[in-house]
């Protein structure tokens, strides 16, 4: 076992996308009723990104709505956080309701957003749960001694770290605690960030993250590792792989609006353990990659 690509990617490119995109990329993931949901982010012809759902009884063939079921302009009084797009959604379920953290783009520059819905039609704006610069936000799946936690990563000019927080509420978040920085001289030398929202396992909570190694002229790779976090003190890593799970390497990885970036926001695991990753292509497409919980468990030394 390790990480196999599905050998038809990319599940979906702007060409299965029924209204005028520029692209499709960075979808949130989750098993809701008979269906593998993909909360998709399009980016519109004007360049500002909204999110469409796509469905699939079997996890491998989405089919992608007729229109966003998410976009800026839903967002009434919150509308300034998100002015020129909303990406990169990560789902959790907390009991049976589906949280959504996302970035909202804007003038004020990037900050989380986090959004409810029970039944993926209508989504309730709680609004932001930052201030900028902040991204890459996901919620833990249940309580920790009494509070929700999340994730996220606040950034500077030079520092992009990730942090974990708690709340009593959702909307009031304190108790921040450092997580991980980039390590030098490395493929996660110069950035960090959380990709899946942490899934609970007997060892810890195990989610996937991803580093950057900018390399001037030719730009930012991206690539995807995974970590595993102590279960009561989750801002404590237990361990991590060694190297990254996945780095652009086909062409659909290498080649498209962001060329040599592999990133992922969303996963479904199953109850026998089986994974599956959505992740995105050079920013163009959604593509699948399947794997184990004891596979990626067992690289977190
Ligand atoms: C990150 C995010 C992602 C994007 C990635 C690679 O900063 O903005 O939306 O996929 O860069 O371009």
């Amino acid at each position: 076992m390790g990480i196999t690509r599905y050998n038809s990617n990319p599940v979906l490119t702007k060409e299965n996308v029924p209204f005028r995109v520029n692209s499709i990329f960075n979808a949130g993931a989750v098993k809701f009723k008979d269906d593998y949901l993909l909360l998709c982010r399009v980016e519109m012809p004007n360049g500002r990104s909204s999110f469409v759902l796509a469905k699939s009884k079997d996890g491998f063939t989405f089919e992608v709505d007729p229109k966003p079921c998410l976009s800026p302009e839903d967002h009434k009084e919150f509308y300034e956080f998100v002015e020129w797009g909303i990406e990169d959604a990560r789902i959790t379920r907390i009991k049976n309701k589906y949280y959504l953290t996302y970035t909202g783009y804007s003038n004020y520059m990037p900050l989380v957003m986090l959004a409810e819905t029970e039944d993926f039609k209508d989504f309730e704006i709680i609004g932001p749960i930052t201030e900028p610069s902040n991204k890459d936000c996901a919620l833990f799946p249940e309580k920790i001694d009494g509070f929700y936690w999340k994730m996220d990563r606040p950034s500077n000019e030079s520092r992009n770290y990730i942090w974990v927080n708690k709340s009593p509420d959702l909307l009031h978040w304190g108790d921040h605690k450092f997580l991980l920085g980039p390590t030098p001289g490395t493929w996660e030398a110069d950035k960090v960030g959380g990709s899946t929202p942490p899934i609970k396992t007997k060892e810890g909570w195990l989610l996937l993250y991803h580093g950057v190694r900018g390399f001037g002229i030719s730009g930012d790779i991206y690539k995807i590792s995974v970590m595993l976090l102590d279960i009561k003190k989750p801002w404590r890593i237990l361990g991590r792989s060694k190297e990254p799970i996945l780095m652009p390497e086909m062409n659909y990885e290498r080649i498209g609006d962001v060329g040599n970036v592999v990133f992922t926001n969303g996963w479904v695991v199953d109850d026998n353990g089986a994974v599956k990753i959505y992740y995105s292509g050079a920013d163009s497409n959604i593509c699948l990659a399947t794997t184990t919980v004891d596979y990626l468990l067992s690289l977190c030394i």
